[in-house]
């Protein structure tokens, strides 16, 4: 038998070519992967200046801090302006009692304290700045500079003087 015979059946059913693409081009260029290439090392770049930035993370738990502080102020004056009988230090009156936050960090150095005076309905909240820049004598100095009596901690709160 001839064996060109068996194999001489009509066209091949797999062709084998090179990958061409979606639209017709074939691969990335040289000048494409460099673009690629720069760029993911400019971002990996950024992000090891940004994180090895000795305060960067510890500033973003603080502006949470001061949000939460600041909200729970706005929240709590609200929920007063409605309430104005609520036992303000009983957390648990009243359904709509604002949300306690809770500190990014929460343990033994890092965490917030509620202060109140049941009588005058007056309250205040307090968190400790980690970062140099938002602690006492820092460039955005929050911890002196928020009206209260005591200048090593951020307070929050109705109370005048903020002496709770
Ligand atoms: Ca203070
Ligand atoms: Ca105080």
């Amino acid at each position: 038998m001839d064996k060109r015979s068996l194999f001489a059946h009509g066209p091949a059913l797999v062709e084998s070519r090179p990958w061409r693409g979606v639209a017709g081009k074939q691969g990335f260029s040289l000048l494409e992967v460099f673009v690629i290439v720069g760029a993911l090392v400019i971002l990996g770049a950024l992000i090891f200046l940004l994180l090895g930035k000795t305060d960067f993370l510890a500033e973003l738990r603080d502006s949470q801090r001061i949000s939460d502080l600041n909200r729970f102020r706005a929240d709590l004056n609200s929920y007063l302006s409605a309430n104005p009988n609520v036992n303000i230090c009983d957390r648990t009156s009243g359904d709509n009692f604002p949300k306690f936050p809770v500190d990014p960090i929460n343990d033994g150095e890092y965490k917030y304290s509620y202060a109140c005076d049941k009588t005058l309905k007056t309250f205040e909240i307090n968190a400790k700045m980690e970062s140099a820049r938002y602690a006492q004598g820092g460039s955005d100095d929050m911890e002196s500079t928020d009206g209260g009596n005591q200048p090593d901690v951020y307070e929050a709160g109705n109370a005048s003087g903020l002496s709770l």
